[in-house]
């Protein structure tokens, strides 16, 4: 797979996405991560990528033109499958968007910043506008980060043990059962006896019954 990223603060992305699972992942050729800093398709002195919103209001809009000057290159270059802008107002991110875009070869991820990009940008561009949740941050690049750790985990090959993908919350519209090692004892907490009888028919049955139960209580909406 690979990600092209255009943003403001590129620098943003080298922390989050060059350690542990990411960065071996990247390492091992499963994912390509790509940044494009915007001020480099901007053509005049001072680099800039905002305006005056019209029609007034606070708040700066990102501009067309170097926006529109980065995506063109990038299509002449090969075939996107989407090109997803990173904003609030966009569908609340959810692990089965993750799976899908987790299946997909080039995607184009686009930041947005102040009050966000110019609507004609979105209107000529954008497949695919997702949020990570009903807050405000301040750029879209920690949205995007997010959105990248959480679709590359899902790249066969990128997780050690394949399985282990499978089984975390959500992926069954579930939250994951409570986990437990060593000690067995732990403050005079022992481990469910369950979890310790060798009986893997049983400890499924234990771990899917877990898992409903908690999800009846911190998220009945998943279970609708
Ligand atoms: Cl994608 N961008 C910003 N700026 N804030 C957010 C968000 C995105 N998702 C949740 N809050």
């Amino acid at each position: 797979m690979r990600i092209d990223i255009i943003a403001i603060h590129t620098n943003i992305f080298k922390g989050p996405l060059s350690e542990s699972i990411i960065k071996r992942a990247i390492h091992k050729g499963k994912v390509e991560i790509h940044l494009h800093n915007l001020r480099d398709y901007t053509h005049d002195n001072y680099k800039t990528v905002d305006d005056y919103a019209y029609g007034g209001g606070a708040g700066m809009v990102m501009l067309c033109e170097p926006i529109a000057e980065c995506i063109d290159k990038l299509k002449s270059e090969r075939k996107y499958d989407e090109i997803i802008y990173m904003t609030p107002d966009g569908e609340t991110l959810k692990q089965k968007t993750c799976n899908q875009l987790s299946l997909l070869e080039n995607i184009i991820i686009l930041c947005g910043h102040y009050k966000g990009v110019d609507q004609r940008i979105r209107d000529i561009y954008i497949t695919k506008e997702i949020s990570i949740g009903d807050y405000v941050l301040t750029g879209g690049e920690l949205a995007a980060a997010v959105l990248c750790d959480s679709i590359i985990r899902l790249i066969p090959g990128v997780l050690g043990d394949e399985s282990s993908a499978l089984s975390d919350s959500f992926q069954d519209n579930l939250l994951a059962p409570p986990v437990y090692t060593r000690p067995a004892e732990f403050r005079g907490k022992k481990v469910p006896d369950i979890l310790l009888s060798g009986n893997p028919k049983l400890i499924d049955e234990w771990r899917y019954e877990q898992s409903l139960e908690i999800t009846k209580k911190r998220r009945p909406d998943l279970l609708k």
